[in-house]
């Protein structure tokens, strides 16, 4: 049995697609950043981390993207969500360990300032240099998507969902995507799979609102 945490528009949103992509029989569990219930007590014993996304298999939980969605494309290798040379699927982990070491926090220093800094002038800064970083890395993005149809080049893999993440977020945070046409064209490609559609709308992402 597998049951995802989950909050809406968060990061999570690559797992939750990694999950309908994989085609699993999964349960969600809708915890709500916004709401406080990732601090419940209930939900740190899921995580004591206090983060969504977690997956428990049969009891037994995972947490972090990087390692449920490589977990998942695993479990379901009938859907090739992995490239088979291990250099390449080495090469597709390390791009979603990047995803999660330098994008998120980057965009987390623009989100959420108060959390790197104390005073109202440092928090200003911590803003300011986190929405230069997280545009760079945006512009990263959009380069390693130039001339290819998927991350990894020709086959659609678990990067992918989780690259969508930040496309979303920028569109959140108002920041100038549109200017990135191959990471932008991309994202048309990945609003035209089924398994994405259905998760962008169930979460009511902005990258389906009208
Ligand atoms: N590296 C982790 C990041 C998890 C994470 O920071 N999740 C955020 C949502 S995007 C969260 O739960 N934040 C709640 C909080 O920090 O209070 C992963 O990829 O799973």
């Amino acid at each position: 049995m597998l049951t995802l945490y989950f909050s809406p528009g968060a990061c999570s949103m690559a797992t939750h697609i990694g999950l309908e992509e994989a085609g699993a029989n999964y349960e969600e569990k809708p915890t709500m950043l916004m709401k406080g219930e990732h601090k419940t007590e209930a939900y740190m014993k899921i995580n004591p981390r206090a983060k969504v996304p977690a997956l428990a298999v049969d009891g037994r939980v995972i947490t972090e993207n990087t390692a449920i969605l490589t977990y998942l494309a695993r479990q379901f290798p009938e859907k090739k969500l992995l490239p088979s040379d291990p250099v390449a699927e080495a090469q597709c982990i390390s791009t979603m360990a990047w995803l999660s070491n330098t994008v998120h926090p980057s965009y987390g220093h623009y989100f959420k300032p108060d959390r790197y800094a104390e005073t109202e002038a440092a928090q200003a800064d911590v803003k300011q240099m986190g929405a230069k970083a997280f545009f760079a890395n945006l512009k990263e993005i959009d380069s390693m998507l130039k001339g290819k149809q998927w991350i990894m080049g020709d086959q659609y893999t678990v990067a992918d969902p989780y690259a969508l993440v930040f496309y979303g977020w920028g569109v959140r945070g108002k920041f100038p995507v549109d200017e990135l046409t191959a990471y932008t064209a991309w994202k048309d490609r990945m609003l035209a799979r089924p398994a994405v559609r259905k998760i962008l709308e169930s979460e009511g992402s902005v990258l389906v609102k009208g």
